[in-house]
């Protein structure tokens, strides 16, 4: 039993989990490598090998959140004769990346469970956006996972666009690790590598076309992943449509993702907090305890911008989210009459404009 652990360990296991809920004793305990519908790859101290979703468990769990996702851990019952593992149960998450479901649903889409750290991956080269790299950084924090920001493409602007954009990303009060290499050179890939540690899961995010798989590659030595091409504009064509946990020679473990188009803010309060921790620094000495920061007397996060102690464009970006967050946090019903109110309201509006 303790020996099964201690390997399971290379794949991520840990106290955190140890201390949680158990598997049945006819099942043992098994890593999501990757997701094909109801199919499953699974991967434990024996290797890796398929598995289903048992018929109860898809019955009893609906939610797309419910299912499991690369990086979860499942109970799976497994006999050396079978063909396939069953998965009875999924165990609690420690960290989860997720993202508002593509769509109106106020459901959310799991990306990957139980990552260590989120790498948020922008090419120098066309891709670069602070205002989007600090969407990225909310989404992670929500999810309890640590950020990390990798810039590639570095081959392809003069070392001053890239010292700008570091400034940039600095002057937007991130905090959060950068990290710059080319995929092309290898300049900044031994830097990644070191940061990489053993039994640690890594996510890599970020558009189509900045890289994600190339440097997976690099990493593993060899082509595994496909890797695509990019148009005249710099953006990607979705070579990658499958996200799965790879592990490294030197003990990490990754998980490539397809890049991604759009994302909703999810639960953003929580994650908005991390990401704008300078700016809720003001609040406590606000004049008022309820001040919303956006012209009340007194208010020492205006007075913070209006002094350059703030960036204004970070403040601004804070005023877009916290927007947005507000709006992805309403209740399913408010968000129905929300929706109705705007069709009455674009009802009225033909009205007016046949009468
Ligand atoms: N010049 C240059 N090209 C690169 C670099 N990294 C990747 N590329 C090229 O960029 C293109 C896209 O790379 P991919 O690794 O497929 O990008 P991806 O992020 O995995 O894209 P999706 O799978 O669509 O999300 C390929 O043609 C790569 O050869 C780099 O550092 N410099
Ligand atoms: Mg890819
Ligand atoms: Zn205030």
């Amino acid at each position: 039993m303790t020996n099964r652990h201690t390997d399971l360990a290379r794949l991520g296991w840990n106290s955190w989990f140890q201390e949680r809920e158990h598997c049945e004793s006819a099942d043992t305990v098994a890593r999501v490598a990757a997701v094909d519908r109801d199919l499953l790859l699974l991967m434990d101290q024996t290797g890796t090998f398929r598995a289903k979703l048992a018929g109860r468990y898809l019955f009893r769990h609906p939610l797309a959140q419910e299912r499991p996702c690369v990086g979860d851990w499942v109970c799976v019952e497994k006999h050396p004769t079978d063909d396939f593992g069953l998965v009875h149960r999924l165990l609690e998450r420690r960290t989860a990346l997720r993202r508002k479901a593509a769509g109106d649903a106020i459901d959310y889409q799991m990306i990957a469970a139980n990552v260590d750290s989120v790498i948020i991956v922008q090419s120098c080269h066309f891709d670069f956006n602070v205002n989007r790299l600090e969407r990225y950084l909310v989404m992670v924090r929500d999810g309890g996972a640590d950020p990390c920001l990798l810039l590639t493409k570095t081959d392809l602007v003069e070392p001053e666009v890239v010292a700008s954009q570091l400034a940039e990303i600095r002057a937007a009060g991130i905090t959060a690790a950068v990290l710059t290499l080319s995929n092309v050179t290898q300049e900044g890939i031994a830097d990644l590598e070191r940061t990489l540690l053993p039994a640690m899961t890594y996510c890599f995010v970020g558009s189509s076309g900045v890289g994600k798989s190339t440097l997976i590659n690099q990493l593993i030595g060899r082509e595994r992943l496909e890797t695509g091409g990019v148009s005249g504009t710099g953006e990607g064509r979705h070579t990658t449509v499958r996200r799965e946990l790879i592990v490294l020679e030197g003990g990490a473990l990754v998980i490539d993702n397809p890049g991604m188009r759009e994302f909703g803010i999810l639960g953003a309060e929580g994650g908005m907090d991390g990401g704008f921790s300078d700016i809720l620094g003001f609040a406590p000495n606000c004049r008022y305890r309820d001040c919303s920061h956006t012209g009340e007397p007194g208010c020492a996060v205006l007075e913070a911008v209006n002094s350059g102690a703030l960036s204004r464009a970070h403040y601004d970006n804070f005023l877009k989210l916290r927007g947005e967050s507000a709006f992805h946090e309403m209740s399913y019903a408010e968000k129905r009459k929300k929706d109705r109110d705007f069709g009455k309201f674009i009802k009225s509006v033909k009205k007016d404009l046949d009468d």
